[in-house]
């Protein structure tokens, strides 16, 4: 028997991946609103998007990617790694797990593994390049996935958000916490959860205090100038404040940016900051090394 063929399989929270050269995928969430319906997939216009909703009062809402939308991802591939968004916000995970099953029944011998990430975004984009180092060194297909699984107790996300209502009418958070996040001049920093779940930790009064926070948190989760993904709702500048604050600090860190796609433009709203780094604490020691 050759080789097997081996893909890395997202959903489009995690945005576009850039610098994975291996066989990989992406399943389509979707943006709805009473007028349209958006595919969030590479031909997706998200400054449209961001514009007509911004300009758009009825409801709106997302949905996952089906069984279909993930097969379709998965594709021809003998050994697939598919690491949808956390569980804890979105049934993706629970549709590639199905998908997996009929996979799995169809084409006997071919694998799945289905890892909840416990988060979005960069932090996934970092997950997916670990499964590629992992890929090209060699490892077989349980090795890729312990080691992608040891991988993510060390990495973490967290975020900063200028708007909450798309999360909160949504129900993704709950209307007051929300509010906050409404407040003129106000950001709310948060992150991934050790559970995967969205938690809000500081109210910063303007974007300066916010992204110190943010520094200042990873470091508490022992970041020491690792690789750091950021993701940015049209707003590159804080972006690019916060890599050359990481900089400052750890001389050439490996710090990439790039734009929201489609899902994480919705929630994460116009000003929104997602940021995955490897830390070196895995997030319930964070307590005990913080002071
Ligand atoms: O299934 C669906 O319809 C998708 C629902 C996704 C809901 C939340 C997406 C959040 C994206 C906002 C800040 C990051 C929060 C991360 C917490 C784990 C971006």
């Amino acid at each position: 028997m050759g080789l097997r063929t081996i893909k890395i399989v997202v959903d489009s929270s995690a945005g576009v991946l850039k610098g994975i050269t291996v066989p990989h995928g992406s399943a389509p969430l979707k943006i709805i609103t009473s007028q349209r319906e958006y595919v969030d997939d590479e031909t997706l216009d998200v400054e449209e998007m961001v514009n007509d909703l911004a300009g758009y009062s009825g409801k709106s809402s997302t949905a996952c990617p089906s069984p279909g939308d993930w097969l379709e991802a998965f594709g021809e591939a003998e050994d697939v790694i598919c690491i949808p968004i956390t569980s804890m916000l979105s049934g993706s995970y629970y549709s590639a797990c199905i998908a997996r099953r009929t996979y799995e029944e169809e084409h006997p011998g071919r694998r799945v593994h289905v890892l909840d990430s416990l988060s979005t975004g960069p932090e996934v984009r970092l997950l997916a390049e670990h499964v590629q180092e992992d890929i090209l060194e060699g490892l077989d297909f349980d090795a890729l996935c312990a080691s992608v699984s040891q991988y993510r107790r060390t990495t973490g996300l967290f975020f900063m958000l200028e708007s909450m209502k798309n999360l909160a009418n949504n129900g993704r958070v709950h209307p007051l916490a929300a509010k906050a996040a409404g407040l003129l001049g106000i950001r709310v920093v948060g992150q991934a959860s050790e559970g995967g779940e969205l938690e809000l930790l500081d109210k910063c009064r303007g974007e300066r205090k916010a992204l110190a926070s943010i520094l200042e948190h990873m470091k508490q989760r022992g970041y020491s100038g690792g690789k750091v993904r950021i993701s940015h709702c049209f707003n590159e500048t804080a972006a690019l404040t916060l890599k050359a604050r990481i900089q400052e600090d750890f001389f050439k860190a490996p710090v990439e940016i790039s734009p929201c796609r489609g899902l994480c433009s919705f929630y994460a709203e116009r000003g929104g900051l997602l940021v995955g780094f490897e830390g070196r604490n895995p997030q319930n020691l964070r307590n005990a090394t913080a002071g």
